[in-house]
């Protein structure tokens, strides 16, 4: 029978409807889900690939106590145990839990349930403070509330979408196809980008503004003072709705005087800088859509209120087509934020600092204690972890040895910590590597359970796997550790719908109105409801029985006057200046098709070969006065650590800046985890560290060989300096490269390729004058692996190679071109992969547009499919069409 599961998306925000289909065979398909309201059936190259992740290879099997496989009865006792012994002897504050928004609803519920209501300490925070923290306080700060006003549909009916701190392309792809169509269907909706880099979001832009890394606050307080002058001032909504306009325009009037100032603070043309305020000025449809080139920074949340700012004043807030709208990263962001994960908040948007709120909370979960101040924020958490002042830290599903700044540091404290517990999927992290306990978690298509997406919308996770191997769903593990540390009364959940029941309910309490998170309409929910529960968005009230697109419609807002609040913004610079010893600025973020640290789109061979490696973009200018050229090896180094990546030439990077992934780690790479070099300098008010800005040197990496490894098999390559670790079809890729060579070549090689030594079946060739070896090892008439050594980067493409493992068998064409590495007369090279969706190669594209005279992306289309799934990849289509 054929069956088919409606899910979610495990990834970003968007938070896509999945439908997920098992044919005869047992093998998944995965598409988009047509009824889904965030998505109508669209996915991206991520989602795409779903399919390919799914297997238990490298998966947490079983629970695991020092390297051991134990019962989940020993860990689950150890946990307990553990975490008892330290409280008792030095207090609720000595142990820490560091969660995710990637936990679905229930399990985040339970774990701040337990720490926060029974535990006693607030010592409970996640990686959302890495990522949406700045959003919150601005949300907070402005509205009294931390409430998104606005629904995807906005983006469809406004005549002006500003992107800022957002690679919307690569980020939330979905959403940058729903603006595209938008704008195809009505030309008249204009697209402007503030981002320092030329991103491929930019593709759609009809105006780009490459400000200077850290300068938003000056370009908005300069727009609001813009605003003012060019009368565009709503005066009935300031004096209806909103209080401290006056002081919000009078710093902005002197901070951000004049156009000509903006420019040169931002480094902009002042035409550009006037042509964007005029178009905000005129435009009163206008959606600000921000992300992390906003919130992750020492000035995030001033660069959120100097946003909101601007859209108060003009009142466009909570009517169709307007409002700032903060884009959220994971699948749970904002699930997270409602249950209270965040070391400053308690459960259902309540406030720690509330005595009533503690109070309401406390008497709703009949709980022994309450936390009665704010936890520790992440990167002091770590801190505190380093200092020995927290001695048992529990870490489930992210992984803060890769994503913390200064993550040489994190991985060191959690290295030295007493007791480490880490619930991953994942066996092998930077973390769990570190961990003393390992517990398996369910991973996506296994566990049940909601999750909210960027507008508000609450959908269902949906399982249609069996468990892998022992693990167990997060929420099961949590309370299973809290009914040993004795607390059986309030964790005896047997199914999730009674969490969300409890957390639906919770919201309600005693709110009237007062609080925004209010979905007191959904509980109530038995397992059947549960199951077939459709996608909402909350306020979802007796009132609202079917959600809230929008929110603030009514001009009310949270705050104790009902106002919302203007925020003077003194703009500010990064924390750490560029010096002659660091004179770059580093910036950091996501590529197309990789998710964080990989433990999961790293498996997927067709997510792989669109970066297959961490890079370091740079201006040719840059680079050219760093004596560095495209493509060598290079390091960048801070005060804080180093790491080491590929050269990649970009004319839109800003002079001076430059720009690296977040996600290679110790499992993918030896030396290419670019937090080792973040600063970890945080925001004063939400402690979100500032990943975009790190003073950096770079210099040329000293090898003296370089080369590539095509393997069957997973190798261990100690001892090589540089390596990377790709996924390709039925091989793993390794770049590599040297500071030494070793004296015999072959023997070297071996060493790493041979499982075993009586292996004779090698084609090979050495050059020893010229430093060159190649050599492919063949089992049968298979390629086995092979490797390729040179002194320079002048190495044949890996693409026709790699091809090579998809074969049974080699023709006698294929044998004698294997050692050039180049496909035999007749054949050609597809290229690195441009589209991953259909797989279709650069060398491919290239002589399909000049065969057949292709002139646009729909004529590629129509030709070879390539960017008629997702379209992540039309921007690169259009270059090289230009090109
Ligand atoms: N492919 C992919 N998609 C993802 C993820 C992923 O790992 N991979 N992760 C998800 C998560 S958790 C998140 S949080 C989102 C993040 O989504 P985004 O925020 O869109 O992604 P980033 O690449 O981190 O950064 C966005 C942009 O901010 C710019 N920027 C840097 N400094 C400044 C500045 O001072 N001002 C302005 N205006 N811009 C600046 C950067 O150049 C960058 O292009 O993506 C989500 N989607
Ligand atoms: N340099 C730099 N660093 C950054 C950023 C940046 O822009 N630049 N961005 C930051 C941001 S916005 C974010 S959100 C973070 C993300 O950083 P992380 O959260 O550290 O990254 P992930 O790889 O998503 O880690 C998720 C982990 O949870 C596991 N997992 C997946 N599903 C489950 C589950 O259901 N249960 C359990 N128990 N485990 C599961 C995965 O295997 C993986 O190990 O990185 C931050 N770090
Ligand atoms: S845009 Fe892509 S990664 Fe994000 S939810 Fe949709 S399919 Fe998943
Ligand atoms: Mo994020």
């Amino acid at each position: 029978m054929v069956e088919t599961t409606k899910t979610i998306c495990p990834y970003c925000g968007v938070g896509c409807g999945v439908l997920v289909t098992r044919s005869r065979d047992g093998e998944y398909t995965v598409e988009g889900d047509p009824s889904h309201p965030s998505n109508f059936g669209k996915l991206c190259s991520k989602g795409s690939a779903l399919g390919e992740t799914l297997s238990e290879q490298g998966r947490l099997l079983y629970p695991e106590i020092e390297g051991q496989r134990v019962s989940w009865e020993r860990a689950l006792g150890q946990v307990a145990k553990g975490f008892g012994d330290v409280i008792k002897q030095h207090g609720a504050d000595a142990v820490a839990f560091y969660v995710s928004g990637q936990l679905l609803t229930e399990d985040y519920y339970v774990a701040n349930k337990l720490m926060k209501g029974y535990i006693g300490s607030a010592n409970i925070d996640t990686n959302s403070r890495l990522c949406m923290s700045s959003s919150v306080v601005g949300h907070k700060r402005a509205f009294g509330s931390d409430s998104v006003p606005c629904c995807y549909e906005d983006l469809e009916r406004a005549k002006l979408i500003v992107l800022t701190g957002s690679n919307t392309a690569w980020c939330h792809p979905v959403l940058f196809q729903r603006i595209n169509r938008a704008k195809q269907v009505n030309p008249d909706l204009m697209v402007v980008v503030i981002d320092p880099r030329e991103t491929p979001t930019c593709d759609i832009a009809d105006l780009h503004l490459p400000l200077r890394s850290g300068t938003d606050t000056v370009l908005f307080n300069g727009l609001l003072n813009y605003l003012q002058q060019d009368d565009e001032i709503n005066r009935s909504y300031l004096n209806a709705y909103t209080e401290g306009f006056d002081e919000a325009l009078n710093v902005a009037q002197k901070t951000a005087p004049s156009v000509d100032w903006v420019a040169q603070r931002c480094g902009l043309e002042s035409a550009t800088v006037s042509a964007f305020y005029r178009l905000f000025s005129r435009t009163e449809r206008v959606v600000t859509v921000y992300s992390q080139g906003v919130n992750q920074s020492t000035s995030g949340s001033d660069k959120v209120n100097a946003i909101i700012n601007c859209h108060l004043a003009t009142g466009r807030i909570g009517r169709p087509g307007m409002g700032p709208f903060s884009f959220t990263g994971q699948p749970n962001a904002m699930g997270g934020r409602e249950v209270g994960g965040l070391a400053n908040m308690l459960a259902a948007h309540m406030d720690i600092e509330e005595p009533e709120h503690r109070a309401l909370v406390q008497t709703f979960w009949d709980s022994p204690t309450i936390a009665s101040q704010p936890g520790r924020k992440a990167v002091d958490l770590f801190n505190a972890i380093a200092e020995g002042k927290i001695k048992a830290l529990w870490v489930m599903a992210t992984n803060p040895a890769v994503s913390m700044p200064d993550a040489g540091r994190v991985a060191e404290a959690i290295e030295q910590c007493e007791l480490v517990v880490v619930s991953d999927c994942v066996k092998d992290t930077d973390t769990t590597v570190r961990a003393n306990i390992l517990l398996p978690a369910l991973g996506w298509g296994e566990k049940e359970g909601t999750v909210t997406n960027s507008e508000r919308r609450i959908s269902r996770q949906r399982a249609f796997l069996g468990p892998a191997g022992e693990a167990k769903a997060d929420w099961w593990i949590i309370s299973q550790v809290a009914q040993r540390m004795g607390f059986s009364q309030g964790f005896d959940y047997q199914h999730p719908h009674e969490i969300f029941n409890e957390h639906a309910a919770l919201s309600g309490y005693e709110n009237g109105g007062q609080r925004d998170f209010d979905i007191s309409a959904l509980s109530g929910q038995d397992a059947e409801s549960y199951h077939r529960f459709s996608p909402i968005q909350w306020p979802v009230t007796e009132k609202q029985p079917q959600g809230s697109p929008r929110m603030f419609s009514d001009g009310r807002f949270f705050t104790p006057s009902g106002k919302s609040q203007f925020q003077a913004i003194m703009p500010q610079l990064p924390a750490n200046a560029p010096s002659d010893d660091f004179p770059f600025v580093l910036n950091t973020g996501r590529v197309r098709d990789q998710w964080h640290t990989m433990t999961r789109t790293g498996k997927a061979a067709r997510l792989s070969e669109h970066s297959p490696e961490p890079y370091i973009a740079i201006h040719p200018e840059d680079a050219a006065s760093a004596h560095i050229d495209d493509g060598e090896l290079a390091s960048v180094v801070s005060r804080w650590g180093e790491m080491v990546g590929r050269i990649r030439f970009d004319n839109g990077q800003r002079r001076g800046e430059l720009f690296a992934p977040m996600h290679w780690s110790e499992q993918f790479s030896s030396k290419g985890k670019v937090c080792a070099v973040v600063n970890p300098a945080v925001d004063a008010l939400s402690g979100q560290p500032e990943f975009k800005h790190t003073p950096v040197q770079i210099r040329r990496y000293q090898s003296v060989w370089h080369g590539f490894i095509l393997s069957r098999r997973e190798l261990k390559l100690e001892g090589v300096c540089y390596w990377v670790k790709a996924t390709g079809n039925d091989h793993y890729r390794y770049e590599i490269a040297g500071e030494q060579l070793a004296e015999n070549l072959p023997a070297w090689a071996r060493s790493y390729l041979c499982a075993s030594s009586d292996d004779v079946n090698w084609v090979e060739l050495l050059d020893s004058g010229a430093q060159t070896y190649r050599g492919v090892r063949m089992v049968g008439n298979q390629v086995e692996s092979a490797i390729f050594i040179a002194p320079d980067k002048a190495l044949p493409s890996r693409s026709w190679l790699a091809s090579l493992f998809e074969k049974k068998a080699l023709d006698d064409s294929e044998r004698r071109a294997l050692l050039t590495g180049k496909p035999p007369v007749g054949q050609i090279d597809t290229g690195r992969v441009i589209c991953a969706c259909f797989n279709v190669g650069e060398n491919t594209l290239r002589e399909a547009i000049k065969k057949q005279g292709l002139t646009s992306v729909e004529e590629i289309g129509k030709c070879l499919n390539a960017g008629t799934n997702c379209g992540s990849c039309v921007p690169e289509l259009k270059g090289l069409l230009g090109g």
